[in-house]
């Protein structure tokens, strides 16, 4: 029998997570560790044997089924089975409910996005509706708008199957994704006054969701983005047939097969409006800064997967008379991915932290500035990172690495997804500007640095790179205090980055 290389296995991805224990040990006090513990051990538990599970399997995807037997167009769209099960989950584990109105107060997002971080590659990418769900719960709850926020939040936040409810996020269209001044959806009152959508929008993820937030200009209203609307529509009737919508396809995707993305037309589907017949993208902006929050903890999860199988295949591989592990260029190469995903890491949850005290209302007033700033920041950077991270992975393998059967080519495929959706890279690089603006968002970021190198200063060995840090930050400092205070400055400082 020749020799045949054992494959790389994952342990319960919670008890093997360093850097997630010591976080949230540090983080959070010892009777809110032990409420929350038994959900993170199970959804590692489960990471672990969903991983093991779908290497056994040939990964499927949803289909789409426009018309029945007879003729009828029926848009009937049939789910995986590890989608099903993530929906269960979900709910269960109140991985949106976590969030809101949380026995651990303001630490509720700590709470939310570490059992995010443990489920994220495990859930076929049921993260993104969830995401969405949670963008919309933020923003009804800012619209203010009674009769919505009564009606949809108990069933966003809700821990039974039964009635928890998911929501999409209806912006992009052919005209543009990131500049959505030409969208050409329109809203039409019907004669009994009551509102209907009529368009076409290209990506419409999450298709089946019960509910979902949409861009549409009200007839009439004049051209630009500041004239859009935003509404509510529940696309579906309770028997499950579509309300004046077909699904013209899904969409054929280099990743996140699982998660059903539809290009979408409105026939007049009915839908409300959550607050002016105006200021649409103003409306939405609370839920593109939630989404982008999730978007950077599936990021760092993506990163951490890889990385775990990398080091465990390390151990196994022999090359040249040694373990993988023992050669010093191969230990350099895990040692920089370990170094940048912990960075990554810490920055996600620290934004987290914010985000939790702002939502909560016990935050300091720079905080909000702050967390608008870093929103985009932790965005960008880790939807990057999570691409060349996995790519380094797959390398690690080397040519097991590329094919298909091992799992590895679907971290990297789905991962690419997230520089790319909530925003580009580069249009979050001009909405850092955006959020520059005015100087508040700079003052808070200035004073939040000091004090994280204060704390770090005190730290045994850290000092001289605390010192490298602050030396190499003036010049961004100085950089960005000629850019930010006013718009053309926004402008020419764009063009400089680029
Ligand atoms: C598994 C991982 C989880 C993630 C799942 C995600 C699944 C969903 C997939 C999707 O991709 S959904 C579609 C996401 N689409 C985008 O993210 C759009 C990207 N484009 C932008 O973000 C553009 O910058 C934007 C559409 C916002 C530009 O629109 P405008 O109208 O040209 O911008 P403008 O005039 O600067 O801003 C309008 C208002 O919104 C301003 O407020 P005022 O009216 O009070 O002045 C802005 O300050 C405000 N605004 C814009 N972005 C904001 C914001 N406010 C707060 N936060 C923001 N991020
Ligand atoms: P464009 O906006 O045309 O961008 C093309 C290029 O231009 C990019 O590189 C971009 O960075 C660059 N660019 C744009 N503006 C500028 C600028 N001012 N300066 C410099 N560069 C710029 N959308 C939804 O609404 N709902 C969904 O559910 C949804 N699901 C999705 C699922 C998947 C799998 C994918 C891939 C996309 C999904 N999207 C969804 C769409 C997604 O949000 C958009 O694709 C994204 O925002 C980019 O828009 P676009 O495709 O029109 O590209």
């Amino acid at each position: 029998m020749s020799f045949v290389q054992p494959a790389a296995e994952l342990g319960n991805q919670y008890r093997d997570d360093r850097v997630l224990r010591s976080y949230l040990k540090r983080t959070l006090a010892a009777d809110s560790l032990r409420m929350i513990e038994q959900d993170l051990h199970w959804l590692g538990e489960h990471a672990a044997v969903a991983w093991q599970r779908e290497l056994r399997r040939s990964r499927s995807e949803p289909v789409h089924t426009p018309w029945d037997p007879t003729g009828t167009r029926v848009d009937r769209i049939e789910l995986t089975p590890a989608w099903q099960e993530s929906r269960t989950i979900a709910a269960e584990r109140g991985l949106v409910a976590a969030a809101y109105g949380s026995p651990l107060g303001d630490q509720g997002r700590v709470h939310q996005f570490a059992m995010v971080y443990l489920h994220h590659v495990a859930s076929a990418i049921f993260t993104c509706p969830l995401a969405m769900t949670d963008g919309a719960a933020t923003c009804l709850t800012a619209s203010g708008n009674k009769r919505l926020i009564e009606r949809a939040l108990p069933h966003y936040l809700s821990r039974d199957p039964a009635t928890f409810w998911i929501s999409g996020q209806w912006m992009t269209e052919t005209t543009g994704g990131s500049d959505v001044s030409a969208t050409e959806t329109l809203a039409r009152a019907d004669e009994h006054g009551r509102w209907r959508l009529y368009g076409r929008k290209w990506f419409t993820s999450a298709v089946h969701a019960d509910t979902a937030l949409a861009l549409a200009r009200p007839e009439g209203a004049g051209p630009g983005a500041d004239a859009l609307a935003l509404f509510y529509l529940e696309p579906r009737r309770p028997d499950g047939l579509w309300r004046d919508i077909e699904i013209h396809r899904l969409k054929p995707k280099l990743g996140t097969r699982e998660l059903p993305s539809a290009e979408t037309q409105l026939k007049g589907a009915p839908a409300e409006p959550v607050g002016d017949l105006a200021h649409g993208v103003r409306s939405i902006a609370p839920m593109l800064n939630i989404t982008r929050c999730w978007n950077a903890v599936c990021a760092i999860a993506t990163m951490r997967r890889g990385i775990a199988l990398a080091r465990d295949y390390a151990n196994r591989r022999v090359v040249f008379g040694r373990p993988l592990a023992e050669q010093p260029l191969h230990q350099e190469t895990l040692a920089n991915l370990q170094a940048e995903f912990e960075a990554a890491f810490h920055l996600v949850f620290y934004t987290a932290e914010r985000l939790g005290q702002v939502q909560a209302g016990t935050a300091a007033p720079a905080q909000v500035p702050l967390l608008r700033l870093l929103t985009p920041l932790v965005k960008l950077w880790t939807g990057k990172l999570a691409v060349a991270i996995s790519s380094e992975v797959l390398e690690c393998f080397g040519g097991a690495g590329y094919i298909e059967d091992t799992g590895l080519p679907a971290l990297l495929r789905d991962a690419q997804v997230l520089p790319i959706w909530e925003g580009t890279t580069n249009v979050l690089s001009l909405d850092t500007l955006r959020a520059l603006r005015g100087g508040a968002a700079l003052d808070a970021w200035q004073e939040a640095q000091q004090a994280l190198l204060a704390e770090a200063e005190a730290s045994p060995g850290l000092a001289a790179a605390v010192r490298a840090v602050r030396d190499d930050s003036q010049w961004l400092l100085q950089w960005l205090q000629s850019h930010a205070p006013d718009s053309p400055g926004l402008e020419s400082g764009a063009r400089e980055l680029a």
